[in-house]
């Protein structure tokens, strides 16, 4: 069957799930060339194989808010492929998920685990549950309900999530403790987990570290470095926190940070102790960004919904790093960029670029790091932290950095041979793509048509 009908069957089964489809055109765009070299991908089908998630699980929660209100949420879990070990991917919390969003992540999730060379099937999950605004004794109590019903879908050598999106430090102690007393047993399960009770020490830096480890890594490429280029940032959560950190201390400057109210554009740039107020605002005390501009005068700009642009990706820059969320960054916003001089993009988030904004980039000269390799190193770490789970000993942070290093290192250089390989020259997505596909298809072609 053709990837043209195939995308097309995908949409008739699976209307309504825009952000699937979206992520599936833009990965099938590549495989053209492979499927025509190996016949056996399309006698096993593995593509079509690959659409179709293992497992869907959903979910009633309810839970009871401070006010003594039943609430009634909806949780998921997509276990999307399992070729190459347990199903592996973050848990997200927030008001506007579907399930179409959980399985493009998965979907991702499952190239993205491949190329981290660990061996880590795929899956997402999450709920419609908005954190923000929440009391911590309304947040432990929806996290218990939700793991109520999860506890029995997941398992160290089965499923292992953690966070994403609305779901950090906070949240995986309550799910962790709760799964803990449900199974009474004391095993991996979740990762992400405080380093004094299973968690590795880095996993919190991992993505934001490995983002800028893989850019540094593209920059070395084209003749550059981190150092003095100024930088534009989304997000102020955990992915941009420590790309923000991994910036400043390899001499860049970071002129902007955001949450989903708006934008904050700070000319003197942001600096440790800046970043210790960020880390403190929006992990402790759970504010808005916009008080970051009260406090150090810097300019706020409130957010405008609808448009198509986002002046946040029109300030002047050299390196930009979307870490906020998915199609956040439009087909104006890399114009302007470009204008401005932005010659590399890497992605922190799940596909921050609407579909025409990434045909764009890919045909301009800026160098772009696609988010299933540039931000590998979080689930990397995750990975770390299993491996450390399964032999119950604990590695230093030195030792745990440099395993990132190197695992961002050779994602790097897979994606660059692999696009080679397959006539897509420099294009760091086809080979991302491709590389993942294929460690992926080759697994499930051995384990038989199950
Ligand atoms: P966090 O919840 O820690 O932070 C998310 C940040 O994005 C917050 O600042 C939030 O603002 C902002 N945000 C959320 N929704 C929107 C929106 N619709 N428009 C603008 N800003 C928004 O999440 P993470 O940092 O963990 O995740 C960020 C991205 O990185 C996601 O795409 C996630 O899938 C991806 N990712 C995360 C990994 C991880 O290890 N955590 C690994 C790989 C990828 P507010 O405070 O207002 O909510
Ligand atoms: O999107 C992602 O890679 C994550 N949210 C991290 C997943 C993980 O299992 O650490």
């Amino acid at each position: 069957m053709s990837i043209a009908t195939i995308l097309e069957q995908l949409k008739q089964k699976n209307p309504n799930e825009e952000e699937f489809h979206q992520t599936a055109e833009e990965v099938l765009f590549y495989f053209s060339p492979v499927l025509e070299k190996h016949k056996q991908y399309q006698q096993y089908k593995i593509v079509e194989r690959m659409l179709e998630p293992d497992r869907v699980i959903s979910f009633r929660v309810n839970w009871v808010d401070d006010a003594g209100e039943v609430q009634v949420n909806r949780g998921y879990r997509v276990q999307m492929n399992s070729a190459l070990g347990p199903y592996k991917g973050g848990l997200r919390f927030s008001p506007t998920v579907s399930l179409g969003e959980f399985k493009f992540l998965a979907f991702e999730q499952t190239f993205k685990n491949a190329l981290t060379g660990i061996p880590l099937g795929a899956g997402k999950g999450g709920a419609d549950f908005d954190p923000r605004g929440k009391s911590d004794g309304e947040v432990m109590r929806f996290c218990q309900a939700f793991m109520q019903e999860l506890y029995r879908h997941i398992g160290n050598r089965l499923d292992v999530p953690a966070g994403d999106k609305g779901v950090g430090a906070r949240e995986i102690g309550f799910l962790f403790g709760t799964y803990k007393k449900l199974q009474n047993q004391y095993e991996g399960v979740l990762t992400g987990k405080g380093i004094n009770w299973g968690g590795s020490l880095m996993r919190t830096e991992a993505t934001g570290y490995g983002l800028v480890y893989f850019a540094q890594e593209m920059l070395r490429q084209a003749g550059e470095e981190v150092s003095g280029k100024r930088c534009i940032v989304s997000g102020s959560g955990n992915v941009s926190q420590y790309c923000i950190e991994k910036l400043i201390r390899l001499g860049a400057k970071v002129v902007t940070v955001s949450d989903s109210s708006g934008f904050i554009y700070d000319e003197k740039g942001i600096d440790e102790e800046k970043l210790a107020y960020i880390k403190e605002l929006k992990n402790e005390k759970r504010g808005r960004i916009e008080e970051y501009a009260r406090k150090f005068g810097a300019e706020y700009t409130p957010v405008h919904q609808g448009g198509d642009s986002d002046p946040l990706w029109n300030v002047k820059a050299e390196l930009a790093f979307p870490c906020a969320t998915q199609n956040e960054v439009q087909e104006k916003d890399v114009q302007n960029m470009k204008s401005n001089g932005v010659f590399l993009l890497a992605e922190g988030a799940n596909m921050p670029l609407t579909a025409e904004a990434t045909k764009l980039i890919e045909q301009s000269d800026i160098l772009y790091g696609p988010g299933k390799a540039a931000n590998a190193g979080g689930v990397a770490v995750s990975g770390i932290e299993m491996m450390q789970n399964y032999i119950g000993s604990y590695w230093s942070a030195e030792e745990v950095d440099s395993r990132l290093k190197k695992i961002m290192c050779d994602i790097h250089n897979q994606c660059l041979q692999t696009a080679e390989e397959w006539g897509f020259g420099k294009n760091y997505a086809a080979g991302a793509n491709i590389a993942g596909f294929i460690r992926v298809a080759d697994a499930m072609i051995a384990q038989g048509v199950i």
